[in-house]
């Protein structure tokens, strides 16, 4: 049954736009012609709009924002990133399904999205509002051979691919603020978690979680997010379809992590400080042995953020929350 869904899908994805008559479509999933018009009828019971029109046949006019393990293949154009999706409606943290995946052996590249994450985390046991409908959650399975000081870059990378991935698919500018957040508007679009599986200077995985704000309203937020959280939706004015923000970031992360692998971090630290917001600028930085207040002069091949301070000089910063 799920088979025959994705063949129509993919029909009409061929079709691109234009009309499918019903022998075409028979013809091309196998079946008869009233199976045709069922199967018609239940992508309508889920929210696409399609338009019938007599001797032309069928084309959709609209797709609902829907994820699927075959919305996201559709047209997917990497080798190995999402190559294997685990998709759930409702999750606890796609982080959490990622770990137990990756400790099994999953393959490079795989991913875990949800729809929703009923225990989302961010830095340091903090929550992330991840509600149902609106948003990207995803964790990204990788399986690097570097040391694992090196695995800030990570982040950076994958904030470098998320914002090209943005800027293609949407009209939106968005900046990048050291170690893991996307602003637009100095509003948060993006939070990003790394978490590694090591032993002794082995990095077994890496797992990067992405949560990105596409399609909620300003009321979809709670009370203590309205000033800090933005989305796609709030800051373009436009609706972006996930599944396919998901594939350009598959395909942007890539070709990074490509480069990454074959040219090490300084071409990828280019791109970084080419988005970054809080360069040159003085800035706090919270740590957890205190704040440290300095101008923010770049960051050093390990990924971490270099401070230069009255007091003390140049100052290495690997984690803390950063006020500009
Ligand atoms: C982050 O943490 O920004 C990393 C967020 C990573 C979320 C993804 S979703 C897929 C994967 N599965 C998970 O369980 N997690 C990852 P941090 O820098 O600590 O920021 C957390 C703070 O951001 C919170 O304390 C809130 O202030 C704010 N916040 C929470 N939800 C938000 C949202 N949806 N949009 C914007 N800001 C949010």
């Amino acid at each position: 049954q799920s088979g025959l869904r994705s063949k129509l899908l993919e029909a009409f994805s061929k079709a691109d736009g234009e009309f499918l008559s019903g022998q075409k479509i028979s013809e091309y999933i196998g079946c008869s012609r009233t199976a045709v018009w069922k199967h018609i009828e239940d992508l309508r019971k889920e929210g696409y709009e399609l338009e019938a029109v007599r001797r032309r046949g069928y084309r959709i006019t609209k797709k609902p924002d829907k994820i699927s393990s075959n919305e996201i293949q559709l047209g997917l154009q990497t080798k190995a990133m999402g190559r294997n999706i685990h998709f759930a409606e409702e999750v606890t943290s796609t982080q959490k399904i990622a770990q137990t995946l990756a400790a099994e052996g999953a393959q490079e590249g795989t991913i875990v999205v949800a729809d929703k994450q009923t225990n989302g985390r961010g830095r340091m046991a903090r929550t992330w509002y991840s509600p149902s409908g609106t948003g990207i959650w995803m964790s990204m399975i990788i399986r690097p051979n570097i040391p694992i000081n090196n695995t800030p870059q990570l982040t950076l990378l994958t904030a470098v691919a998320i914002v090209q991935a943005i800027e293609e698919e949407t009209t939106l500018k968005p900046d990048i603020k050291w170690p893991n957040d996307i602003l637009v508007n100095g509003k948060k679009l993006v939070g990003i978690l790394t978490e590694l599986q090591a032993e002794a200077d082995q990095v077994h995985s890496v797992i990067i979680g992405t949560g990105i704000n596409v399609n909620q309203l300003e009321e979809h937020f709670p009370e203590e997010l309205r000033s800090i959280a933005t989305s796609i939706y709030i800051e373009s004015g436009e609706l972006c379809e996930r599944s396919k923000l998901i594939q350009a970031i598959l395909l942007k992360f890539e070709a990074l992590y490509s480069l990454y692998l074959s040219k090490g971090f300084i071409p990828i630290k280019l791109l970084w400080e080419s988005y970054a917001i809080s360069l040159n600028k003085v800035i706090q930085a919270r740590t957890i042995n205190g704040v440290i207040e300095g101008k923010a002069i770049g960051i050093d091949n390990d990924g971490a953020l270099l401070i230069e301070t009255d007091e003390t000089g140049i100052e290495r910063i690997y984690s803390a929350d950063i006020e500009i």
